[in-house]
């Protein structure tokens, strides 16, 4: 054991009406919901960076946290994941994400840094041999160093997105020496500052080729997880590539990837993109590419990426009956990819974050469930479209539009409005929350 987590108590579900800080309210893991354990259908993991990589810093000053494995070393890179092992036990989370760069000291050269990602991954594997913590994701940091300023697979030059392939199969072998459920790729500078210095075409056709790529190894090495693309509009380029969940949808079958990847939705982006969360989770899940969902929110008023722990059970409801409407998650799961604030220093922010966010979402999961089980709102919609249920509906879809204008003058018909009653639906749920 390290010092770092030595007065906090391991959390466990006390209910409601449970005292004190460290315990969960309605996070139960073995409630049954649905006829499926709790834990299995929210599938909570930790975030390694923001947990334990980010310092506090922000575009006006830098760390404000302290932590004793901040350093560059090999030492300390183990002593973070003792610590972040610690974490996961005392929060009972089934599952944890990591980029290379969080977790492995930063090479002079690539070998240096396969060398160094091997090592900490083999020291993972013998944690997690004494853990119940899984990995949900791993990934590759393709945007923090100075190399990556202009694209990984998107760069100008052939060499960065050299480096950038060699360094996502370094990755997903060990996602996959893990046992890791997904592998995600988020697009971290694939984007663009200004129009003026870019070829758009040929930039979409580099990215296209390296996530074929991508899905060759995955099958060469017998990955069994998910390829996951995570969506964002911008930041940090002024123009992200991965828009939001209709754009990577077209991507995907510009480059025929349609069946191999799915999207990694965070609720932070949906919003930067100006759809509700949602949205994009019923536009994923009608189009068969729902994988996983990152579950961070922004501040409403300042507009920006801020990566909060939800604390919305309204948001939490709406997200996952849509969860739960697809059919819930198979490997995906609910990342927290959300920091605690540059002010909160102590070890047990790091701890009472995730618990407020984890029984958000636990109320978010149990109140989307009995609406559904309720079925009152499933009902109106399906009341809204009834119409095209019965033979003249279906038999308009098949007609022309001769035939229509036709059956339009013969019928003499005059379509009847009728009310969308929004604020019946809006107080149905309010019932729920
Ligand atoms: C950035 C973001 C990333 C991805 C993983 O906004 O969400 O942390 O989740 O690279
Ligand atoms: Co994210």
């Amino acid at each position: 054991m390290t010092a770092f987590f030595q007065d906090i108590p391991k959390v466990t579900y006390q209910g409601p009406d449970g005292e004190g800080d460290f315990i969960y309210r309605h996070y139960d893991p073995d409630a049954l919901v649905l006829g499926k354990r709790m834990e299995d259908h929210l599938r909570f993991s930790v975030a390694y960076w923001h947990s334990f990589a980010w310092t506090g810093g922000d575009p006006f000053g830098g760390q404000t946290l302290e932590r004793p494995w901040f350093g560059d070393g090999m030492a300390e890179a183990k002593l973070k994941a003792d610590v972040a092992f610690e974490m996961f036990d005392i929060l009972g989370v089934p599952f944890f994400c990591f980029h290379d760069a969080d977790a492995r000291p930063e090479g002079a050269t690539f070998a240096e840094n396969k060398r160094n990602l091997e090592e900490i991954t083999e020291y993972f594997a013998a944690k997690m041999e004494s853990s119940k913590t899984r990995l949900l994701w791993g990934t590759a940091n393709l945007f923090s160093h100075r190399r990556f300023m202009a694209g990984a697979a998107t760069n100008p030059d052939p060499d960065v997105f050299a480096w950038s392939a060699a360094t996502v199969k370094t990755c997903l072998e060990a996602t996959h020496r893990l046992g890791g459920a997904n592998y995600v790729l988020w697009g971290g500078r694939e984007g663009y500052e200004t129009l003026l210095n870019t070829d758009l075409k040929r930039e979409a056709d580099h990215a296209g080729r390296f996530l074929s790529m991508v899905v060759e190894h995955k099958h060469k090495i017998g990955f069994q997880g998910q390829i996951l693309i995570e969506p964002k509009p911008q930041e940090p380029t002024k123009h992200q590539y991965d828009f939001d969940v209709a754009t990577v949808y077209g991507f995907l079958k510009r480059y025929g990837l349609e069946n191999e990847v799915k999207l990694n939705i965070e609720q932070g982006h949906a919003l930067l993109a100006g759809h509700s969360f949602e949205h994009e989770l019923a536009l994923a899940a009608s189009l068969g590419i729902l994988g996983s969902i990152d579950m961070n929110r922004n501040d409403v008023q300042s507009g920006w990426d801020t990566d909060q722990f939800p604390n919305n059970p309204l948001e939490a409801t709406l997200a996952y009956y849509e969860v739960l409407k697809a059919g819930g998650f198979t490997q995906g799961g609910t990342n927290f990819d959300a920091h605690i604030r540059r002010q909160s220093l102590d070890p047990a922010d790091l701890i009472l974050s995730h618990v407020g966010a984890m029984d958000t979402c636990a109320r978010g999961l149990v109140a989307a469930a009995a609406l559904l089980e309720n079925g009152a709102l499933e009902e109106a919609r399906a009341a809204r479209y009834a119409g095209w249920d019965g033979e003249e509906g279906k038999a308009l879809l098949s007609s022309s539009l001769e035939a229509i204008e036709a059956k339009v003058l013969a019928e003499n018909i005059i379509p009847e409005p009728r009310s969308g009653r929004q604020e019946r639906l809006e107080n149905l749920i309010n019932r729920f929350i």
